[in-house]
């Protein structure tokens, strides 16, 4: 046997050191925008993401309510592969359906419109958001918009005047003010607005676009994007139906696939790549592995970036089942090193996906540091409000179902097959809950808010730079410890003891 010569590290075992933080270095500064298939030097991907973020292709977890949303704010969802072949292309029509783009509705409103004239306009055009402008017409100058959501809400009589409805938006909306991405979430919070913000590479606000369907506006003067644009989708598939499921995602629309499997490193998906790769224009990622030969192997069959990981999802229990894995930090560590030894050779940068094992939003910024360009979580977006599963009161708290595709619950034999019968013999996975935590916007601000924030500490203003400048300490046991609180009395269990 040939053993390794370091321990297996997970994430919590390092820290980042600070770099010199120069004044420009703040987070409203601060770029996520990251590549997820490979790209050759000097060229761009052509699928890349404004945060690094992907949400894992499991049944718990990404369905289309999960893609749209995590979509919306920019990273992407693999939808779960575990379905029938129909279902799993009617999810992805369903988030393609969903245009991001749009708009402001032609209205004819000014402000001394009443709310009557606001209710006949959106029944005479199904839109439902008008914009005001100071003269009534299309052209006017824009002053405010009326949402649906004002007046339905409204108790107010239906002779009032628009005015009193109206939130004053259009310097946010024409301006390209270089307000912050979370400036313009907390105003569009702040407003109850039902739209979309566009962003440019710096994560600045260049406008606000009104989500509506598209078709209905054709001849929009408002309109504010390149604006047939839709969200974008992954899918899940697998090594065995390849042949069905890959046809009927494309025709619905998928822009990127992952074949979705707990060991990467076989010859079936060698032969799924070659398929897709010889028949098909959309990219396809794989995996996972946990080493050098395991990247080099499919990176050579074709794949278009490769994910990282084995057993330490947290639902999994592969490792107790099979003795199989390894510690998804020195996993990470040593695959970035094979793809940077392969980029400098061939010129062609394959993105690599950490998947699994994060537990504290940190855990994502080291893997960032590590050289992942993008993570895969389950547990992380399975709390939210979003995901496919029920939500549950377990004595005093609010749970959702977390179930791993190596359960039974799952019935994913294709993920764990190695050409044996197609049943699962054992399980992979757990069926646990995880505790309920809210909506999925308002938590990714929180966690992007923290990952900014190190990278400044780190005097990182893009991912890239982030991996070409962190300095990442191992740290010992007893270290660990000192990372908590420790040596004092914590308030609320000294307030539980009495
Ligand atoms: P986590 O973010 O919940 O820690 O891990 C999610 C990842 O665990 C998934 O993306 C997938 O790679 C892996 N997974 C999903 N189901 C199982 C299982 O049942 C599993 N063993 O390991």
């Amino acid at each position: 046997a040939y053993y390794y010569k370091e321990p297996s590290r997970t994430f919590s075992e390092f820290l980042l050191v600070p770099n010199l933080t120069t004044k420009d270095c703040h987070p409203g500064n601060v770029s996520l925008k990251t590549p997820i298939v490979k790209f050759k030097r000097g060229e761009q991907p052509s699928v890349s993401l404004n945060i690094p973020f992907s949400s894992a292709v499991m049944q718990a977890v990404s369905d289309h309510n999960m893609a749209v949303a995590l979509a919306r704010c920019g990273g992407i969802s693999f939808i779960f592969g575990s379905q029938p072949v129909e279902e799993q292309a009617a999810m992805v029509r369903k988030v393609k359906g969903h245009k991001a783009g749009f708009v402001v509705s032609r209205s004819n409103l000014t402000p001394d419109h009443t709310l009557r004239d606001v209710l006949d306009l959106k029944q005479r055009t199904g839109h439902s958001t008008a914009a005001v402008t100071d003269d009534g017409t299309p052209t006017g100058k824009l002053l405010g918009i009326v949402t649906s959501r004002d007046y339905r809400t409204s108790r107010d009589p239906l002779d009032k005047p628009v005015r009193d409805f109206m939130t004053p938006f259009s310097s946010l909306i024409y301006g390209k003010s270089g307000i912050t991405l979370s400036e313009a979430n907390d105003l569009i919070w702040e407003h109850k607005l039902n739209c979309l913000p566009i962003v440019n590479e710096r994560q600045h606000l260049d406008y606000l676009v009104f989500r509506k369907d598209y078709d209905a506006h054709k001849e929009n003067p408002y309109e504010l994007l390149d604006a047939n644009k839709s969200y974008i989708v992954g899918a899940g598939i697998n090594t065995k139906d390849y042949e069905e499921r890959v046809p009927a995602l494309v025709a619905a629309g998928v822009d990127v696939l992952v074949i979705d499997s707990s060991d990467g490193y076989t010859e079936y998906q060698r032969e799924t790549l070659q398929y897709v790769k010889s028949n098909f224009g959309v990219p396809i990622g794989a995996g996972n592995v946990v080493d050098r030969e395991g990247f080099l192997y499919l990176v050579e069959s074709g794949a278009d970036f490769v994910k990282v990981g084995i057993g330490g999802g947290s639902i999994c229990i592969t490792r107790e089942q099979k003795g199989i894995g390894r510690g998804q930090a020195s996993a990470l560590i040593e695959v970035v090193e094979a793809r940077d030894e392969y980029y400098a050779e061939t010129g062609i940068y394959i993105p690599i996906c950490s998947d699994g094992g994060i537990v504290h939003d940190y855990h994502i910024t080291l893997a960032l540091a590590m050289g992942a360009d993008f993570v895969m979580m389950g547990r992380y977006f399975a709390r939210f409000d979003e995901s496919p599963t029920r939500k549950l009161k377990v004595g005093n708290n609010f749970v959702k179902e977390f179930w791993g595709e190596g359960s039974n619950r799952a019935r994913n034999w294709q993920r764990y097959d190695t050409g044996g019968k197609q049943t699962l013999l054992f399980e992979e996975g757990v069926d646990s809950y995880v505790p309920y935590a809210g909506g999925l916007q308002e938590n990714l601000d929180k966690t992007i808010g923290k990952i900014k924030s190190t990278m400044c500490n780190c005097g990182a203003l893009t991912i890239e730079e982030l991996q070409r400048k962190a300095r990442i300490t191992l740290v010992s046991a007893t270290s660990i410890v000192e990372g908590g609180a420790h040596d004092v009395i914590l308030k609320e269990s000294s307030l539980s003891g009495e």
